[in-house]
């Protein structure tokens, strides 16, 4: 039986996340090939939600061609390519002992297929990892976050067609060759259900692409569950001791009211935005819900019966999951106010406040959510991202974020909550280390981070790194190991430098 616990485990894992597209800029050097990040245009509140959600072949034709690169902020990022000592020093200095991070598959293989790796883009990588691990952390690395090769969209219309599994496993096997003996927890995907909230960045697929577009998406995300499961195996060769993780944007969902019909449609939002992919990747079979989904959605996938068993014989070694926020669902799509997301629009829950984003902040939602994912798959849970979006003011030489530092503590002490009830979790990194490019909008005002970067929406500022208040806040947190999440007795002078 296992032992009440009452704190966290002396091992836990403390440290935050970025990715490659979102930070490293430098997108066009050194023999880096064009990822679909590097089409993404900034949020534009005058664009009809079907302009923002969907990428048509004319649309990203465009944009391959255009060079102003002011028009997409990820092909700048905020320079962690030249700065990225400086940075994970930054975060080693907050008492960090794991460091999430994404390696760019065009920086490897510009086209995406090529046989050998591009050297530059792999001594980049080989130099992170040793910044890291010298400072003590171990790197989490996600091998794809939302930055396909822009060539395997135009050429195969992306995750939809089978042949990116190959060069898929292909990347993730000269990465294991290099890393594994540095790198012991992977993730295959970045949130692997972005097939249905974040198609074209998730998958490549685009809107025009077929007549079955929503068919193309689930085949895509098939053709990513046998990936991961192939990466799972192959990791496991070269380093049996490695973590293969599948990761979800976990969208909690409550019913709007104790109607029964409530509980049935947040159930089955539950179903098919989140438990279809991690029950797929943990359990290593589709669940018993999939096959009347498919019909009633007029999705016919191919799956061969080598499929199932590649998916049955490599499960993922654990689940990790990003968590901003809590929904709401009604049978009566008239009953509640609407919210705005940037990505997923949803109804208003009465008890929850929201980010300026439109994002409703649900920590008890957290306990909730490791709870019901913990008894579902008894697997070791990770939350790789959690954090507050806003746009931080620079004030008298200081950025006072204390609502980041409320948000996080709120989060923390729920995390604790659910280690008591007896979870298991491996470990905490929230997002962001340091400011970064929004996925979802392009911007830079949507802030995250613990380090204040001087760069705005204009493609202005130094890129100077600058600690906020929750820097000195959350390195109290860890070096109390979650225990101090007071206050800081007394404001905190500018850093170094
Ligand atoms: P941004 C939507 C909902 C939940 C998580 O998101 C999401 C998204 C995508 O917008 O994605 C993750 O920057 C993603 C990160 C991303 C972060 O959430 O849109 O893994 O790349 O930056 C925050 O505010």
């Amino acid at each position: 039986m296992k032992e009440y616990q009452n704190s966290f485990p002396k091992d836990f894992l403390w440290g935050s996340a970025i990715a490659a597209s979102q930070s490293e800029g430098a997108f066009d050097i050194e023999g880096r090939g064009l990822s679909v990040a590097d089409v993404a245009t900034r949020y534009d509140k005058h664009a009809s939600r079907a302009q923002r959600k969907f990428m048509d072949e004319q649309k990203l034709m465009a944009a391959l061609e255009d060079t102003d690169n002011s028009h997409y902020p990820k092909r700048t990022g905020v320079d962690f390519y030249h700065r990225y000592q400086e940075d994970i020093a930054l975060c080693a200095e907050m008492g960090f002992n794991v460091f999430r991070f994404s390696i760019s598959w065009s920086r490897l293989f510009p086209n995406g297929w090529e046989e050998t790796p591009n050297v530059a883009g792999l001594d980049f990588y080989r130099r992170v990892i040793s910044e890291i691990t010298a400072h003590g952390m171990e790197p989490l690395v996600t091998i794809s976050h939302f930055d396909l090769p822009a060539s395997l969209v135009t050429t195969y219309g992306g995750w939809k067609n089978r042949k990116l599994i190959d060069l898929y496993v292909h990347f993730a096997s000269v990465l294991f060759a290099e890393f594994a003996p540095q790198v012991k927890y992977w993730l295959a995907f970045n949130e692997i259900n972005g097939a249905r909230f974040n198609v074209f960045y998730s998958t490549g697929v685009l809107a025009d692409s077929s007549d079955n577009y929503l068919q193309d998406c689930y085949q895509a995300a098939h053709h990513q569950f046998v990936a991961s499961a192939l990466v799972t195996k192959k990791l496991h060769e070269t380093r049996p001791d490695a973590m293969m993780g599948c990761m979800v944007a976990k969208f909690t969902t409550y019913p709007a009211t104790c109607r029964p019909e409530d509980a049935i449609e947040a159930q089955s939002n539950e179903q098919v935005d989140n438990y279809y992919f991690t029950d797929t990747l943990v359990n290593g079979e589709y669940p018993y819900y999939a096959p009347r989904f498919w019909r009633e959605n007029n999705i016919q996938l191919e799956i061969t019966q080598e499929d199932e068993a590649t998916l049955k014989a490599h499960p993922a070694d654990y689940l990790a999951f990003s968590y901003y926020m809590s929904a709401v669902s009604s049978a009566d799509k008239s009953a509640l106010e609407m919210t705005e997301g940037n990505l997923k629009k949803g109804l208003k829950n009465p008890y929850l406040p929201a980010s300026d984003w439109g994002w409703q902040i649900d920590p008890i939602g957290l306990r909730y959510t490791m709870n019901e994912m913990y008894s579902r798959y008894r697997v070791p849970l990770f939350i790789v991202e959690n954090g507050l979006g806003a746009d931080d003011r620079i004030q008298d030489g200081r950025v006072q974020d204390d609502y980041r530092i409320d948000y996080l503590r709120r989060h923390i002490q729920q995390m604790k909550e659910a280690i008591v009830d007896g979870v298991e979790l491996l470990g905490y990194t929230t997002w962001s280390s340091f400011d970064i490019v929004s996925s979802g909008t392009s911007e830079m005002k949507k802030r995250y981070g613990f380090i204040y970067v001087d760069w705005d929406d204009e493609g202005k500022g130094t890129m100077q790194r600058m600690p906020k208040d929750s820097y000195y806040w959350y390195r109290q947190v860890l070096a109390s190991n979650g225990e101090n999440l007071a206050d800081l007795p007394q404001p905190v002078t500018t850093h170094r430098n």
